[in-house]
């Protein structure tokens, strides 16, 4: 079920889910930002919605909980973060139909790049190629020791996370505790030799891949989609608002977003808006995926 939406009007010829269709035919250079939506259907729930991860914790009575991400917080004491951890670790070798979708723009040639929001690595697994691809809030795919930035494959912290225990680092474990046992008066911060997973925290910046594609992409794209994120977080969220004016933007997601101007919002489960709009276009457009299958 699709509900079409048109709220910007200001191309008068772009309004219908035959617009979209027409729109996705025709760009070559498609700039695709995608968020945590695009993963619930895996059962990876959101931040924002009303069954998502900040309603999940009102039990640690934070003013805002959005400090589960703060680095300061992190490096004064790592047992908030690590205590809730295990609830957004990405599920491995899974992807949803919406990723499907992304990859067959890139295979069709169309996918300018995907500038996803995810830490959940699973556009990687989707088979979206890593030129193709900017995780603006960086990815499980690695951790790195705060205190000797030795960096590891993140899913070797993985079980750790699932136990609610803080990975330490194996080169500064020794420090650690000859520090400990040396001089009971030394201070030791929570964070020493610890290890803390690749994604970026609020107080950190943006990858600098990020920074080096944007502007050059903006001005190089002829249609961009949002799909699945509820567009709240700078500097991704201003994107929407930096592509030139006569590149059409279309909406993909559950919840309207009013605060954008889209010139096509579809509104709706974006698997089976994917489905749909594949579907729909045809020949050519086949989205290999088992949901897919069920969807249709
Ligand atoms: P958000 O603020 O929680 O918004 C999610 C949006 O997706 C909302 O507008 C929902 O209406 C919409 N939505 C939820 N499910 C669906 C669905 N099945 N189909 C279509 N739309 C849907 O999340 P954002 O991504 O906007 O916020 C950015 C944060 C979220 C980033 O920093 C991420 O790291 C972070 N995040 C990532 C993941 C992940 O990697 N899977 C999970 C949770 C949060």
């Amino acid at each position: 079920i699709i509900k079409v939406k048109s709220i910007r009007n200001r191309l008068d010829e772009v309004q219908t889910i035959e617009d979209a269709l027409k729109l996705l035919k025709t760009s070559k250079k498609i700039l695709v930002i995608t968020g945590a939506g695009i993963s619930t259907s895996l059962g990876i729930p959101d931040f924002r919605s009303s069954q998502g991860f900040y309603n999940q914790l009102q039990h640690l009575g934070l003013s805002d909980p959005q400090e589960v991400f703060d680095l300061q917080l992190f490096l004064t004491d790592p047992s908030l973060f690590y205590s809730i951890a295990y609830m957004i670790l990405p599920p491995e070798e899974i992807y949803s139909p919406l990723h499907s979708f992304i990859k067959l723009l890139q295979s069709r040639g169309k996918l300018l790049r995907n500038y996803t929001q995810n830490i959940d690595n699973l556009e990687s697994y989707a088979g979206i190629s890593s030129s193709k691809l900017i995780q603006c809030h960086g990815s499980f795919a690695t951790a790195t020791c705060i205190t000797c930035k030795y960096q590891i494959k993140g899913e070797v912290i993985f079980d750790k996370i699932r136990n609610k225990e803080i990975p330490y680092c194996p080169k500064c474990t020794k420090t650690r505790n000859q520090l400990l046992r040396d001089d009971e008066e030394v201070y030791i911060a929570e964070s020493f030799g610890v290890f803390k997973p690749d994604i970026t925290f609020f107080g950190e910046p943006l990858p600098k891949t990020f920074h080096d594609m944007i502007n050059e992409d903006l001005h190089e794209c002829d249609l961009l989609i949002s799909i699945g994120t509820s567009l709240k977080v700078a500097p991704v969220a201003d994107i929407v608002d930096k592509v030139p004016p006569e590149v059409p933007q279309i909406l993909i997601n559950k919840d309207p977003i009013d605060h954008c101007n889209f010139d096509i919002s579809l509104l709706g489960y974006c698997d089976d808006v994917a489905s749909y709009l594949a579907n729909e276009l045809g020949e050519g457009w086949d989205l290999p995926h088992e949901k897919f299958n069920e969807i249709r």
